[in-house]
Protein backbone atom coordinates (compact mmCIF):
# COMPACT_ATOMS: atom_id res chain seq x y z
CA UNK A 1 0.00 0.00 0.00
CA UNK A 2 0.76 3.33 -0.97
CA UNK A 3 0.55 5.88 1.48
CA UNK A 4 2.37 9.92 2.08
CA UNK A 5 3.24 11.59 5.13
CA UNK A 6 -0.01 13.35 5.54
CA UNK A 7 -2.63 10.91 5.04
CA UNK A 8 -4.53 10.01 8.16
CA UNK A 9 -5.40 6.61 9.39
CA UNK A 10 -8.63 6.09 11.53
CA UNK A 11 -9.55 2.78 13.52
CA UNK A 12 -12.78 1.90 14.90
CA UNK A 13 -11.76 0.10 18.12
CA UNK A 14 -14.56 -1.28 19.95
CA UNK A 15 -13.81 -2.02 23.76
CA UNK A 16 -15.42 -5.44 25.05
CA UNK A 17 -16.26 -7.38 28.06
CA UNK A 18 -18.87 -7.56 31.29
CA UNK A 19 -20.16 -4.61 32.75
CA UNK A 20 -18.67 -3.56 35.55
CA UNK A 21 -14.66 -4.53 34.35
CA UNK A 22 -13.82 -1.09 34.07
CA UNK A 23 -13.83 -0.63 30.28
CA UNK A 24 -15.28 2.84 30.72
CA UNK A 25 -12.47 3.60 33.27
CA UNK A 26 -9.75 2.34 30.75
CA UNK A 27 -11.03 4.53 27.76
CA UNK A 28 -10.98 7.54 30.50
CA UNK A 29 -8.12 7.01 31.91
CA UNK A 30 -6.52 6.85 28.17
CA UNK A 31 -7.92 9.80 26.41
CA UNK A 32 -7.40 12.08 29.62
CA UNK A 33 -4.42 13.35 28.67
CA UNK A 34 -4.92 14.07 25.06
CA UNK A 35 -8.62 13.51 24.69
CA UNK A 36 -10.07 15.65 21.64
CA UNK A 37 -13.94 14.92 21.62
CA UNK A 38 -16.17 12.79 23.28
CA UNK A 39 -19.73 12.35 21.34
CA UNK A 40 -23.01 11.19 23.15
CA UNK A 41 -24.87 8.64 20.60
CA UNK A 42 -28.76 8.30 20.61
CA UNK A 43 -28.15 4.66 21.25
CA UNK A 44 -25.93 5.23 24.22
CA UNK A 45 -22.89 4.20 22.66
CA UNK A 46 -20.40 7.01 23.54
CA UNK A 47 -16.94 7.36 21.53
CA UNK A 48 -13.75 9.20 22.52
CA UNK A 49 -11.17 9.63 19.38
CA UNK A 50 -7.51 9.80 20.12
CA UNK A 51 -4.49 10.20 17.80
CA UNK A 52 -1.56 7.76 18.50
CA UNK A 53 1.63 8.69 16.86
CA UNK A 54 4.16 6.72 14.48
CA UNK A 55 7.72 8.67 13.50
CA UNK A 56 7.02 7.46 9.50
CA UNK A 57 3.53 7.97 9.39
CA UNK A 58 0.86 10.51 9.33
CA UNK A 59 -1.67 10.61 11.69
CA UNK A 60 -2.85 7.33 13.28
CA UNK A 61 -6.39 8.05 14.71
CA UNK A 62 -8.23 5.80 16.81
CA UNK A 63 -12.03 6.23 17.27
CA UNK A 64 -12.68 4.03 20.63
CA UNK A 65 -15.97 3.10 21.21
CA UNK A 66 -17.47 1.84 24.78
CA UNK A 67 -20.83 0.58 25.53
CA UNK A 68 -22.21 3.25 27.78
CA UNK A 69 -23.47 1.00 30.16
CA UNK A 70 -25.74 -1.20 27.68
CA UNK A 71 -23.90 -3.97 26.82
CA UNK A 72 -26.43 -6.62 27.43
CA UNK A 73 -28.87 -5.62 24.24
CA UNK A 74 -28.27 -7.32 21.21
CA UNK A 75 -29.46 -4.75 19.04
CA UNK A 76 -27.09 -2.12 20.48
CA UNK A 77 -24.16 -4.62 20.47
CA UNK A 78 -24.85 -5.15 16.77
CA UNK A 79 -24.66 -1.70 15.87
CA UNK A 80 -21.55 -1.01 17.71
CA UNK A 81 -19.55 -3.89 16.37
CA UNK A 82 -20.56 -1.99 13.04
CA UNK A 83 -17.34 -1.41 10.97
CA UNK A 84 -14.79 -2.36 14.11
CA UNK A 85 -11.39 -2.93 12.98
CA UNK A 86 -10.24 -4.08 15.99
CA UNK A 87 -11.06 -5.18 19.64
CA UNK A 88 -10.18 -5.07 22.98
CA UNK A 89 -11.62 -7.48 25.17
CA UNK A 90 -11.49 -6.63 28.96
CA UNK A 91 -11.71 -8.87 31.89
CA UNK A 92 -11.58 -8.40 35.82
CA UNK A 93 -8.75 -10.38 37.46
CA UNK A 94 -11.11 -10.07 40.51
CA UNK A 95 -14.37 -11.38 38.96
CA UNK A 96 -14.41 -14.89 37.36
CA UNK A 97 -17.60 -14.83 35.54
CA UNK A 98 -15.77 -12.22 33.51
CA UNK A 99 -12.98 -14.06 32.76
CA UNK A 100 -15.05 -17.34 31.65
CA UNK A 101 -17.12 -15.08 29.34
CA UNK A 102 -14.24 -13.97 26.80
CA UNK A 103 -14.82 -16.79 24.45
CA UNK A 104 -18.71 -15.87 23.87
CA UNK A 105 -17.74 -12.01 23.30
CA UNK A 106 -15.44 -13.21 21.36
CA UNK A 107 -17.75 -15.38 19.25
CA UNK A 108 -20.46 -12.60 19.66
CA UNK A 109 -17.67 -10.05 18.18
CA UNK A 110 -16.47 -12.65 15.18
CA UNK A 111 -19.89 -13.56 14.39
CA UNK A 112 -20.62 -9.91 13.04
CA UNK A 113 -17.23 -8.91 12.07
CA UNK A 114 -15.14 -12.06 11.11
CA UNK A 115 -11.52 -11.85 12.10
CA UNK A 116 -10.55 -8.56 13.22
CA UNK A 117 -6.80 -8.02 15.43
CA UNK A 118 -7.65 -8.48 18.96
CA UNK A 119 -6.25 -8.35 22.33
CA UNK A 120 -7.59 -8.96 25.79
CA UNK A 121 -6.71 -6.89 29.23
CA UNK A 122 -6.42 -8.65 32.68
CA UNK A 123 -8.08 -5.52 34.81
CA UNK A 124 -7.82 -3.78 37.49
CA UNK A 125 -4.17 -5.43 38.38
CA UNK A 126 -3.91 -3.24 41.75
CA UNK A 127 -6.55 -5.51 43.36
CA UNK A 128 -4.20 -8.74 43.69
CA UNK A 129 -5.36 -9.81 47.21
CA UNK A 130 -9.06 -9.80 45.65
CA UNK A 131 -7.95 -11.79 42.59
CA UNK A 132 -9.72 -14.40 40.98
CA UNK A 133 -8.02 -15.82 38.27
CA UNK A 134 -4.63 -16.84 38.70
CA UNK A 135 -1.89 -15.73 36.12
CA UNK A 136 -1.35 -19.63 34.60
CA UNK A 137 -4.49 -20.02 33.89
CA UNK A 138 -4.25 -16.13 32.02
CA UNK A 139 -0.78 -17.27 30.73
CA UNK A 140 -2.55 -20.83 29.12
CA UNK A 141 -5.68 -18.24 28.09
CA UNK A 142 -3.01 -16.45 26.16
CA UNK A 143 -1.39 -19.63 24.88
CA UNK A 144 -4.39 -21.42 23.41
CA UNK A 145 -5.54 -18.28 21.83
CA UNK A 146 -2.64 -16.85 20.28
CA UNK A 147 -3.35 -13.77 21.49
CA UNK A 148 -1.66 -10.88 23.92
CA UNK A 149 -3.20 -10.19 27.25
CA UNK A 150 -1.94 -7.69 29.22
CA UNK A 151 -2.14 -6.78 33.10
CA UNK A 152 -3.64 -3.26 33.23
CA UNK A 153 -5.10 -0.80 36.00
CA UNK A 154 -7.24 2.18 35.25
CA UNK A 155 -6.87 2.79 38.58
CA UNK A 156 -3.16 3.24 38.47
CA UNK A 157 -2.80 4.01 34.76
CA UNK A 158 -0.59 0.21 34.69
CA UNK A 159 -0.10 -0.51 30.92
CA UNK A 160 -3.25 1.41 29.42
CA UNK A 161 -1.11 3.15 27.03
CA UNK A 162 0.94 0.25 25.47
CA UNK A 163 -2.24 -1.74 24.98
CA UNK A 164 -3.76 1.32 22.93
CA UNK A 165 -0.29 1.48 21.49
CA UNK A 166 -0.60 -2.12 20.60
CA UNK A 167 -4.15 -2.16 19.12
CA UNK A 168 -2.88 0.64 16.85
CA UNK A 169 -0.05 -1.14 15.62
CA UNK A 170 -2.02 -4.54 14.70
CA UNK A 171 -4.53 -2.48 13.01
CA UNK A 172 -1.93 -1.28 10.86
CA UNK A 173 -0.38 -4.76 10.39
CA UNK A 174 -3.89 -6.30 9.45
CA UNK A 175 -4.01 -3.54 6.63
CA UNK A 176 -0.37 -4.13 5.80
CA UNK A 177 0.56 -0.35 6.28
CA UNK A 178 4.94 -0.49 7.12
CA UNK A 179 5.50 1.56 9.86
CA UNK A 180 8.58 2.23 12.59
CA UNK A 181 7.83 2.38 16.63
P1 LIG B 1 -17.55 -0.95 32.77
O1 LIG B 1 -17.48 0.27 31.92
O2 LIG B 1 -16.83 -2.11 32.18
O3 LIG B 1 -18.94 -1.31 33.19
P2 LIG B 1 -16.43 0.78 34.81
O4 LIG B 1 -16.74 -0.63 34.13
O5 LIG B 1 -15.33 1.47 34.11
O6 LIG B 1 -17.70 1.50 35.00
O7 LIG B 1 -15.84 0.31 36.21
C1 LIG B 1 -16.60 -0.44 37.14
C2 LIG B 1 -16.04 -0.24 38.53
O8 LIG B 1 -14.70 -0.76 38.62
C3 LIG B 1 -15.91 1.23 38.95
O9 LIG B 1 -16.09 1.30 40.34
C4 LIG B 1 -14.46 1.55 38.62
O10 LIG B 1 -13.96 2.61 39.39
C5 LIG B 1 -13.79 0.25 39.00
N1 LIG B 1 -12.53 0.01 38.29
C6 LIG B 1 -12.37 0.02 36.94
N2 LIG B 1 -11.09 -0.29 36.63
C7 LIG B 1 -10.44 -0.46 37.81
C8 LIG B 1 -9.09 -0.80 38.15
O11 LIG B 1 -8.20 -1.00 37.30
N3 LIG B 1 -8.81 -0.94 39.49
C9 LIG B 1 -9.75 -0.73 40.45
N4 LIG B 1 -9.36 -0.87 41.72
N5 LIG B 1 -11.03 -0.42 40.16
C10 LIG B 1 -11.37 -0.29 38.85
P3 LIG B 1 -17.44 1.84 41.01
O12 LIG B 1 -17.16 1.74 42.46
O13 LIG B 1 -17.60 3.24 40.51
O14 LIG B 1 -18.51 0.91 40.54
MG1 LIG C 1 -19.11 1.32 31.03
Amino acid sequence: MNWKIDDIFRFKVVVIGDAAVGKTSIIRKYSLNQFSENYKMTVGADFNVKVVKFKDLGEVSLTIWDFGGQEKFEEIRRYYYYGAHAAIIVFDITNRDSFNNIKKWLTDLQSEVGNIPYLILANKSDLQDDRQVSKSEIDQLSDDLKIKIFDTSAKTGDNIEKAFYEIAKECLSAYNIQFQT
